[in-house]
């Protein structure tokens, strides 16, 4: 594949040195594979001398890591012949997502919705034990044909809930006892979703539903996903999806459409904003999501709207499908009123325009036009003041966000190409040649991991960079989450490999804010405190990549072992972690791997660089 960009990329590479400890790291990947010694004595001096170009800034928070890593460095000098394993979590953990416990959250007196947020504070958990799969757990089939198919055993859902399932987007049906099938594309099951799709593209004044993006819609974030069959049509009209949902203990959304291979995460945004910036999704879709949206006399009045109106971009669409509106008898035109005329009044004062409204279907435009914000008659809403936090677990605001942001560019505006261009670049104070050598060096890296996601690299004859790629089901891999995405590099390079994956680009909470200009890009992402367990549910991704995220989180006042066996909460068995750190980092997650009881291999560089590879990869069953 060749795109015009490509070229650019060349060019604006040609002359820059490959500065970036990235480089060192990948290239050397190139270099021979050995076995390093097994957490020998120089491990823990290289552990234990801290020296180093960072800068802390808290001195306090620099002495709680030095306890934090003495403690570790205790465990560790008992040696590694004697390091306990950990033991397998009770069975009642089995489908365990931390920091939502919502007896937990009700005894704490949240209420209103609020229990099913998240509340990390309310679910320390102090036994440290490796959550096991269900005793029928299967692998998955492979993408595509596991969007359409799932085991039954693999998902936690309840009888009557799948019984129950009719709506549109949550139809299935049981295929054998120990299987069930969803919408199909190519299929024709239920076409449910294909028909509401091109509905859709008509009330937008589309030709068809493969004109989405030619409108502008290339990312949609979809509240309540049903069973992600939306946005698993959207995925084959090239439209990213993700999927949102608030955790629910049987029969959730997000569990079943990850296990589907398909973007999602836990998400709710009863109190708090959601973990994005803003103006940045090109539609907001909820169909039968749940959501109050236009609830009375509440603290949050309004607000709902507000937020979903921040993080859409300038031109974007609200899409809201609610059988709800749809009566029974010939009340039709009453409900809707009664219904509605809230809506309406706050969509107007938010620069909203309804464009279409068909059956239970309304579309909002928000405005591409900022002067539309100054020239309101009544302002009740006023425009917040200064510019989006960009902080974690922000409260949910009564004001709009977004018109004073440089990012303001309407979606009809942006050029066909995902790829940024230099003038984008610069609204996100992003220097080109940082921006195109993050792709290319994560270009040539996913050929060599790629190369090396095999058992072989585990033998005596380990797989070397570059060797043949293994056979089918060794690469068995859809759900991919980049743990510290930078730029979304790897993203791109999966995207020009035409592997069949999605990624989950997460930018750490501490470490450059390159989130809104990875969202721009029209990848999925996330910003994320490691220091806090991941909202997904477990056995969700087959494969985790970490460049320097070990080093970074060093800074921060969590432990590496907490943050391993969180990656092998969410990891699926036989799934893969690869982590490219500084090797007393790598050291150390090698002998913590050994007690997760992860394969593991560390791959040296081989170039006086003090870059290390760690490959691991979680085994099915643990005995
Ligand atoms: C949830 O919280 C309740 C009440 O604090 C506690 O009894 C229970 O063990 C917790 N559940 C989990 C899975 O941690
Ligand atoms: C419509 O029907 C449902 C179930 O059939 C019922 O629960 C609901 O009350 C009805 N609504 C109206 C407005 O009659
Ligand atoms: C969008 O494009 C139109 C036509 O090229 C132009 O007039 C308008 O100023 C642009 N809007 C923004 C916000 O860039
Ligand atoms: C990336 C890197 O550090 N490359 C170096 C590997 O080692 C050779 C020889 O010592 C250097 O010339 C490279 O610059």
């Amino acid at each position: 594949m060749r795109s015009p960009w490509f070229n650019k990329l060349t060019l604006l590479l040609g002359p820059r040195p490959p500065l970036s400890w990235l480089l060192l790291c990948l290239i050397s990947v190139l270099a021979l594979i050995t076995v390093l010694g097994s957490s020998s004595s120089n491990a823990f001096d290289a552990v234990a001398s801290t020296s180093g170009p960072d800068i802390y800034t808290n001195y306090r928070r620099l002495k709680e890591q030095a306890a934090v890593d003495y403690l570790e460095l205790r465990s560790l000098s008992s040696g590694a012949s004697k390091q306990k394993e950990f033991s397998l979590c009770g069975k009642e953990r089995e489908n365990f997502v931390p920091c939502y416990n919502v007896s937990a959250n009700l005894l704490a007196g949240y209420k209103d919705g609020e229990e099913f947020d998240r509340h990390c504070e309310l679910s320390r958990v102090e036994e440290k034990c490796l959550v096991r799969p269900p005793k029928e757990y299967k692998t998955p089939l492979r993408w595509p044909a596991g969007r359409d198919v799932i085991w039954s055993g693999n998902v936690k859902i309840t009888k009557d809930q799948f019984l129950s399932s009719g709506s549109m987007t949550k139809r299935m049906m049981l295929l054998e006892e120990n299987q069930i099938a969803f919408h199909s594309d190519d299929g024709s099951i239920f076409d449910g979703v294909k028909d509401y799709s091109r509905q859709i593209a008509e009330m937008l004044g589309l030709g068809s539903d493969s004109d989405f993006i030619q409108a502008g819609v290339r990312t949609v974030l979809d509240i309540g996903c049903g069973f992600g069959s939306f946005g698993s049509h959207l995925l084959s009209l090239k439209v990213m999806a993700v999927c949102i949902a608030e955790y629910e203990a049987t029969g959730s959304q997000v569990q079943l459409a990850l296990e589907r291979g398909l973007p999602a995460m836990i998400g709710n945004f009863i109190s708090k904003q959601l973990p994005y910036p803003s103006l940045s999704f090109d539609m907001v879709h909820c169909a039968q999501c749940g959501v109050v949206w236009d609830e009375k006399g509440t603290q949050t009045e309004g607000m709902l709207l507000l937020e979903v109106d921040r993080v859409l971009k300038p031109g974007g669409y609200f899409v809201l499908t609610s059988p709800s509106l749809k009566s029974n008898g010939s009340s039709v035109n009453m409900k809707k009123r009664i219904m509605f005329t809230p809506l309406e009044t706050i969509t107007q004062e938010i620069c909203w325009t309804l464009l279409a409204q068909q059956d239970e279907t309304f579309i909002w435009q928000k405005t591409s036009d900022v002067q539309c914000y100054s020239s309101r008659k009544q302002a009740s809403v006023p425009v917040c003041r200064g510019h989006d936090s960009q902080s974690y677990y922000q409260p949910l605001v009564s004001c709009i966000t977004g018109p004073s942001s440089s990012r303001w560019n309407p979606i009809q505006n942006r050029s066909s190409s995902l790829l940024l261009s230099p003038e984008d670049l610069e609204v996100h104070g992003v220097h080109p040649g940082d921006y195109y050598e993050d792709i290319q060096l994560s270009r040539s890296a996913l050929k060599n991991y790629w190369s090396l996601l095999t058992p072989l690299i585990f033998s005596d004859h380990p797989k070397r960079p570059g060797d043949e790629d293994p056979l089918p089901p060794f690469n068995m891999v859809r759900n991919v989450m980049d743990m510290n995405a930078h730029y979304g590099g790897l993203n791109w390079a999966f995207l020009e490999e035409k592997k069949s994956v999605w990624v989950m680009n997460v930018v750490p909470v501490g470490a450059p804010n390159t989130l809104p200009l990875i969202l721009d890009q029209g990848f999925a992402g996330v910003l994320h405190d490691w220091c806090e367990p991941f909202p997904t549910y477990p056995r969700t991704y087959d494969m985790l990549h970490a460049n320097g995220l070990l080093s970074h989180l060093s800074h921060h006042r969590c432990s590496m072992m907490d943050v391993l066996l969180e990656m092998d909460r969410i990891l699926r068995p036989e799934g893969w972690i690869v982590l490219c750190d500084k090797v007393r980092a790598i050291e150390m997650a090698r002998t913590f791997a050994s007690q997760i009881r992860w394969e593991a291999r560390v791959i040296d560089l081989q170039n006086g660089s003090d870059q290390r590879l760690l490959v691991c990869q979680k085994p099915f069953v643990r005995k």
